[in-house]
C-alpha cells in the first residue's frame, strides 16, 4: 500500500548549541525540519508506509532534507528548484523555551506549484495530509495544495490537515482563518491546538470541547483539539475522547506537534479506535519534546515498548 501522501517545504534548521540569543551564541548546530516532512518521519518510525512531495534547493540544506527523510524510510519527491532551500533558526533564550526565525521567502519549497501533483498518484494513497503553513508560502503552493485536497476527494482518499498557523507567513490573521476554513471544509479529519482552533472558530479558548465541535460543523467527521500539557481531545461524529498528557521533562516542544500528528495518524491508519489513536499521539509527542531537534527524538514502535521495560536509565 502507498500509505500517507504529505507535501510541504523542507527546511534547513539552524539552533544555537547554548542558551541565548544568535547575537552572541558562537556556535549552531544543523539539522532540517519542515513539518510535513517531520510527520512523515514520524510515521516512517512507526512503520506507516508515506511519500513526501516538496521542492528543494540545489544546495547542500536541500541535499540533507532528502537525504534525511530518504534515511528515515521516507518516500521521497523533490524537484530540484534554482532558488535555494529555505532555512530557519532556533534560538533558546531560557531554557526550555525556543525563538524561531525564518529565511525562508522565495525558496524552493516555496515555488511547489500544482504541476508537481504529476509526480504522484493521488488516487493511490490510504490518506492525504497537509498543512497550514504550505498556502501561506505562496500563491503556486496555496493552489497546490487546493489541488491535491480536491484530488483526494474526487478519489475518495482521507484528507488530513493540520492548522499549524505560522502567523508570521501571513499578511493577517483574517486571510489565515478564511484558508483554514475553506481547507477544513474539505478536510475528513482537523487537528488544531486551542488557539488556532479559536482563530478558526471565532469562539473563545476556554472551552476545548465547544471549539472541537465548532471545528466540526465546518465538515470534517473527526477533529482532534490537541491542548499541550493538558494532553488532547477528539471528537468523532459527536462522540468525544480526551486524554492527558504525558508527563515529560521539556527541552523543545517545536516537532512535538508533528509528532502527535504521526502517532495519531499511524494508529488511525492501523485501524485503531479513536482512543487508541490518541493514545500513541500523547505518547510521541511527548518523547519529541525530550529532544532539541524537530524529529530526532520521534520514537520508533520499539522505542515505545521499551518505554516499559524496566526503571534502569542505562541500557547495556
Ligand atoms: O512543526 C515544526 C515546524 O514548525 C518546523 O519544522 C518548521 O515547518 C516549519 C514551519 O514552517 O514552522
Amino acid at each position: 500500500p502507498a500509505g500517507v501522501l504529505t507535501l510541504g517545504e523542507g527546511l534547513g534548521v539552524l539552533r544555537t548549541r547554548g542558551i541565548g540569543s544568535l547575537a552572541h551564541e558562537p556556535d549552531l548546530a544543523v539539522g532540517t525540519g519542515g513539518a510535513e516532512g517531520n510527520v512523515a518521519v514520524g510515521l516512517a518510525r512507526l512503520g506507516t508506509p508515506v511519500t513526501w512531495l516538496g521542492r528543494v534547493g540545489d544546495d547542500g540544506l536541500g541535499t540533507r532534507v532528502v537525504r534525511e527523510l530518504l534515511a528515515e524510510g521516507v518516500r521521497v519527491l523533490a524537484p530540484v528548484d534554482t532558488a535555494a532551500t529555505g532555512l530557519l533558526i532556533k534560538e533558546s533564550p531560557a531554557q526550555g523555551r525556543t525563538v524561531v526565525t525564518y529565511h525562508r521567502s522565495g525558496s524552493a519549497g516555496s515555488r511547489l506549484s500544482p504541476d508537481d501533483l504529476r509526480l504522484v498518484d493521488v488516487a493511490a494513497h490510504d490518506l492525504v495530509h497537509v498543512t497550514g503553513i504550505t498556502p501561506a508560502l505562496s500563491d503556486s503552493a496555496h493552489r497546490a495544495i487546493d489541488a491535491v485536497v480536491d484530488l483526494a476527494r474526487v478519489a475518495g482518499v482521507p484528507v488530513s490537515f493540520d492548522v499549524n498557523h505560522r502567523s508570521s507567513l501571513w499578511p493577517d490573521a483574517a486571510a489565515a482563518s478564511a484558508c483554514y476554513r475553506s481547507i477544513a471544509a474539505r478536510a475528513d479529519l482537523v487537528f488544531a491546538g486551542v488557539d488556532e482552533a479559536a482563530l478558526v472558530t471565532g469562539l473563545p479558548e476556554s472551552d476545548p470541547e465547544a471549539l472541537a465541535r465548532a471545528l466540526a460543523d465546518l465538515g470534517p467527521a473527526e477533529v482532534v483539539v490537541k491542548l499541550g500539557a493538558d494532553g488532547a481531545l477528539a471528537v468523532l461524529e459527536g462522540r468525544l475522547e480526551r486524554r492527558p498528557a504525558v508527563p515529560v521533562d521539556v527541552v523543545d516542544t517545536v516537532g512535538a506537534g508533528d509528532a502527535f500528528v504521526a502517532g495519531y495518524l499511524a494508529a488511525r491508519l492501523a485501524g485503531e479506535p479513536v482512543g487508541a489513536r490518541l493514545d500513541l499521539a500523547v505518547r510521541t509527542g511527548a518523547a519529541a519534546c525530550a529532544h532539541p531537534g524537530d524529529w530526532e527524538g520521534f520514537p520508533t514502535r520499539r522505542d515505545l515498548e521499551r518505554e516499559h521495560d524496566g526503571q534502569d536509565p542505562v541500557r547495556r
